[in-house]
């Protein structure tokens, strides 16, 4: 079944997304996601200038084949934009076998190992209260577990609280907006949010918080030792991850269960991470880590070393990739939490999908293939839209991660 044509969609309904169509000569087509937030054209252009004339006329059934093809062919290895563009490719020819076999992609990948896939949400206020009733709305939603992040006191701005809308979003138009950092007024403040949940809304509920790289990794252990008596789901993201070995020291000090991994793009970053145990969650995900046939690779490995996946699912992935995460999360043992965060209706609208939320629980839906669609016309009204992530400074200029 031969690979006749591939298109790259870039659509801006509200925010910018890439698509990669795969279209074969009986007819049947796939979709995969390639968007790569605030980096989007990079990865568009290498699917249109590199890629696709290396797919044309190859066979579409050959998925691992082609992977491999892709990855060792290019010579140049690993990074961000590779690794979406060949997602892109292996998720879509993951969505055309499953049209082809007439399956829902799960029963492809061995099929359910439970009922549903566990989301959590995203619940975030300028202050404390702001986030109690912040996460009292996503309860009333159905979330069994919810992510809290909060406005720290004494700083203007943050990562990880919204303009008030359910489908936050942080990349801005135009220039990059600048946050300010004070990692001393956070560590002091962390532990007072979750004090308020935990008396606010009991044990039960499954809190998480994500500190995006900001803290030393003995910071890092200190903010971990702090929460412990709120018995966080997962800290995520509490040291930049390129130094995998930093995650021991703060393994030393704390139980707190530690997540990384959403911008990591093989099983190579992850690696001393799985294998010392250094963490409990993988958070690597079908577009940024080399689509559905990587992370599966990653999920085995982390499956021997009892580490469970949790991946990441913002609104820069697309819903394209929503659904390929479900199929993933649905058939794979050591699956964790999958994170959730809305689209706007927009971005729905261009992309008809199967998949659905019910009282904290997702489902991919039994369509044939990922069960996922592009409206084209619709996503040509959408022009591409330039927007930039956020930086971090601290309070004194110097540039911090973000
Ligand atoms: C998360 C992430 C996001 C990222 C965003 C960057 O845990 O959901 O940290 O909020 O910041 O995906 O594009
Ligand atoms: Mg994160």
């Amino acid at each position: 079944m031969q690979i006749t044509d591939a298109r790259v969609i870039v659509t801006c309904p509200g925010r910018n997304f890439v698509t990669l169509k795969i279209l074969t000569e009986d007819g049947v087509y796939g979709l995969g996601d390639a968007t790569l937030n605030g980096r989007e054209l990079a990865v568009a252009s290498y699917l249109n200038d590199h890629v696709i004339p290396l797919i044309i006329g190859r066979d579409a059934r050959r998925i691992e084949d082609l992977w491999q093809y892709l990855y060792k062919g290019a010579y140049w290895r690993r990074g961000p934009v590779t690794m979406s563009a060949i997602a892109a490719v292996d998720t879509a020819l993951w969505d055309i076998k499953g049209k082809v076999a007439n399956l829902p992609v799960y029963q492809l990948l061995g099929g359910a190992s439970r009922e549903g896939v566990m989301v959590y949400g995203h619940a975030n206020g300028t202050d404390v209260e702001d986030a109690v009733k912040s996460v009292a709305h996503y309860l009333d939603l159905g979330y069994k577990a919810i992510r809290v992040q909060s406005g720290v006191p004494g700083l203007s701005s943050t990562y990880g609280v919204g303009r008030g809308t359910m489908p936050y979003e942080p990349a801005e138009k135009g220039a990059a907006p600048e946050n300010r950092w004070s990692t001393e007024a956070y560590l002091n403040f962390v532990p007072k949010l979750f004090a308020r949940m935990r008396s606010e809304f009991g044990d039960e509920i499954h809190l998480l918080h994500d500190v995006h790289h900001r803290l030393t990794p003995i910071e890092a252990a200190r903010a971990g030792r702090s929460l412990e008596p709120y018995h966080l789901f997962w800290l995520e993201d509490p040291t930049p991850g390129e130094l995998q070995q930093g995650f021991r020291l703060i393994r030393q000090h704390t139980v707190t269960p530690l997540a990384v991994g959403e911008v990591f793009n093989t099983i190579f970053d992850c690696q001393q991470l799985i294998q010392e145990q250094l963490i409990d969650y993988i958070r690597t995900t079908v577009v940024h880590a080399g689509g559905i046939s990587h992370l599966r690779k990653i999920a085995a490995l982390a499956e021997l070393h009892q580490v469970r996946t949790g991946s990441h699912g913002a609104t820069d992935l697309s819903p394209v990739c929503m659904a390929a995460a479900l199929h993933f999360d649905l058939s794979v043992h050591n699956f964790g939490v999958q994170e959730y965060m809305r689209h706007t209706d927009e971005t729905d609208a261009v992309f008809p999908h199967e998949y659905g939320f019910q009282d904290g629980f997702m489902y991919p839906g039994d369509a044939p293939g990922l069960g996922v669609d592009i409206d084209e016309d619709l996503a040509a009204v959408y022009a591409y839209d330039p927007a930039f992530l956020p930086v971090n400074r601290t309070l004194d200029g110097t540039m911090h991660s973000w």
